[in-house]
This record gives structure tokens, sequence and C-alpha cells, in this order.
């Protein structure tokens, strides 16, 4: 990295590039993130951002009625606070963004450039990124792109009606996949680190700090691609109730569902916020907060009620949170 990343409180002073208007829903983690990413950004650099098709883009750009991405009106002298976007298709956000950053470094190259080299972030969906778009992200990677990448992981295909997606949990009930599908989701953390990024994380803004340097580390990556998967209740998509948000967002990685991880390449990573097995909360705490698993089991005046006959696919979707913790300890030491 270029220099030493800023503290959480120099973060947190920093100002946001996304603005008021945006129509995610209320609860959606989403809104959080891009407030952390924009901050992110805000360190003299110009910012290009590439947005898939995504709930993160149908619902902060709305041309020429709302557009909630910039930080206000700016005289052409700040032209590190700028920010462009460039909306791609659904799964084309990382190629789109590694050609803008070809395009600046032919620009810099000639000597046409002269301002410090942009910042270039790529935003999409787990379905952008891990379905459809899964081989441009990888092929992005293995080039080594210098671009950070951002997933929201809501484990579907929101925007356009709550399809199925490979991130989804066991049983996670979709409407592609009612009742949902017993297989484990895709490996997203080792496949990012299998294709050789610079730096992969995973990590919730309900853990604030965290989330701050790793959004900061993303963006001052110079030496490759940065990927940064950011686990994100649906509260339309996953039914939970209003306020559930953060709650949620810690429960996923405390019971070793979407455990934060961090690793630059040919250093030792961490996995993190997640207790030692026998300490970690059992997956059925998370679960009964989301209707999505109520075929699985639900609170009934406060107790966690397991549907007869789904005790084995409680225990599947338990080993596979015991076993994802583990994988992802092997991955940190890679
Ligand atoms: C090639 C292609 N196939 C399908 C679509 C329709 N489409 C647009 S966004 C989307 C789903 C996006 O899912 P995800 O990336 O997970 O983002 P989310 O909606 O969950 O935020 C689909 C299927 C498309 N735009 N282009
Ligand atoms: S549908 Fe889900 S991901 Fe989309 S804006 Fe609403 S809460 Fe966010």
């Amino acid at each position: 990295m270029a220099r030493p990343l800023p503290t959480f409180k120099e973060h947190a002073l920093r100002e946001d590039a996304f603005v008021e208007g945006h129509a995610l829903c209320p609860g959606c983690m989403e809104a959080v993130t891009f407030h952390e990413v924009g901050r992110a950004t805000d360190n003299g650099k110009k910012t290009v951002l590439t947005l898939g098709t995504f709930c993160g883009e149908v619902s902060t750009l709305m041309y020429p009625n709302l557009i909630s991405w910039g930080r206000g009106p700016q005289s052409p002298e700040l032209f590190g606070k700028s920010l462009g976007v460039m909306h791609n298709v659904f799964e084309s956000s990382p190629t789109i963004a590694e050609a803008v950053r070809d395009v600046a470094t032919v620009l810099e190259g000639v000597g046409a450039w002269k301002a410090p080299s942009p910042n270039v972030v790529a935003l999409s969906g787990d379905g952008g990124a891990l379905a459809i778009g899964l081989r441009s992200l990888l092929h992005t990677i293995q080039r080594r792109a210098r671009i950070a990448i951002f997933v929201q992981m809501n484990e579907v295909f929101a925007n356009t009606g709550f399809q199925f997606s490979p991130t989804a949990l066991p049983f996670a009930d979709s409407s592609t996949a009612p009742g949902g599908l017993p297989e484990d989701p895709i490996d997203h953390v080792g496949l990012a680190i299998a294709a050789g990024a610079a730096f992969v994380a995973q990590g919730s803004p309900a853990f604030a700090p965290f989330f701050a340097e790793v959004a900061e580390e993303a963006i001052n990556t110079s030496n490759g691609t940065a990927v940064v998967f950011v686990p994100s209740p649906c509260i339309a998509g996953w039914k939970f109730e209003e306020g559930l948000t953060a709650e949620l967002g810690k429960l996923a990685s405390q019971t070793g569902l979407f455990p934060c991880f961090r690793k630059r390449a040919g250093e030792p990573g961490e996995v993190k916020h997640v207790p030692e097995k026998g300490k970690r909360p059992p997956v059925e705490q998370y679960l009964v907060k989301q209707r999505r698993f109520e075929h699985l089991a639900r609170l009934v005046d406060g107790e966690i009620r397991v549907t007869p006959g789904r005790e084995g696919d409680l225990a599947k979707l338990q080993s596979y949170a015991d076993r994802n913790v583990e994988r992802l300890k092997k991955w940190a030491a890679f």
C-alpha cells in the first residue's frame, strides 16, 4: 500500500459520497455499506464507480429524477472530490472497472492524466458477481486489475423478484427454490483467493471499525484486485422485522455462517468476530429472526421451536457453519 491507512476516526470524519433520496428499502444494509465506501473514497483522488444492475443500482440511479451518488456541487479545482458513475450490465461490473483502470493507466503513461491515480471501485450484487458474473469477476482478479470490488451478499437476486443465488444458505427460501436447496453455498472467499486477489475480505458494516478498515484497505490496494464480500441482510427477501439489520449482520459472523475475514496475498489472514466452537451462538438463533427459514424453525412465545422432522436439516446448517469457519481458517493460512 502506498500510504498508512487512516484511523477509524479519520475515516468517520471523511465526506460521504452516498446522498439522500435513494429508494433502497428502509433497513437495507446496502445503504450503510455505500456510506462507508463513499467515505473511504474521499482521499483526494477522483473516484470512478461501476455499478452492475442490482438493488444498489436500480434504487440509487433513476436518471434524471434521482442520483444518490456524489459529494455535492464542487468547483472544478476539487477534482479529487469528484465521482463518476458508470452503470453497466448485470454481470460486467469488474470488467468495466478494469477497463477504466486501463484507460487511466494509458492516460498517465502519456502524461495526459496529471492528477493522482483514480480510485476505481466496482459494486454489484452476489448474483452479478458470483452467479452470471463469476467469469467476469475471476478473470479480472486473475489479470491483477488494480480495482476494488464490493459484493453485496443478500443471497438472492433481489431486484428481479428474490430468485435463488448460489450464495444462498442451505434451506433458505427463495422464489425459484421454495424451501431452499440442501447444498452448501459457493465458496466465494476461496474462489477470490485462488484466482489471485491481492486482498480478500468479508465483513459487515455492523462491525463498524472492522468494516472501515477493510474498506480503506481495499480502496488503497495498488498491487492487484481487492474483493470485499459484504453480508447484506435484505428486509424484503429475508422477511425480518424492522430494526434487526445490524443484529443480523453481527449474528451472521458470530454463528460462523459469514465470519469476518481478511487476507492480503502472501501474508497470514484472520477470521474475526466468531467465537470458538462451543461458544458460538447456534445457527437457529440467527434463522428464527428471518421468515425465509420459518419452515425449519420459528420463535413461539420467545422460545425456538424446531419444525418436527426438520431437526436433521438444522443439523446440516450447523455443520455447514462449523465447517465454514474451519475452511476460512485454512484460507487465512494459505
Ligand atoms: C444478462 C442478464 N440477465 C438477466 C438480467 C436481469 N437481471 C438484472 S439484475 C438481476 C439480478 C441481480 O441480482 P444480484 O446481483 O444478486 O443483485 P440484487 O438484485 O440482489 O441486489 C437480473 C437477473 C440482466 N440484466 N442481464
Ligand atoms: S430488496 Fe433487499 S437488497 Fe433490495 S433494497 Fe430491499 S432490502 Fe435492500
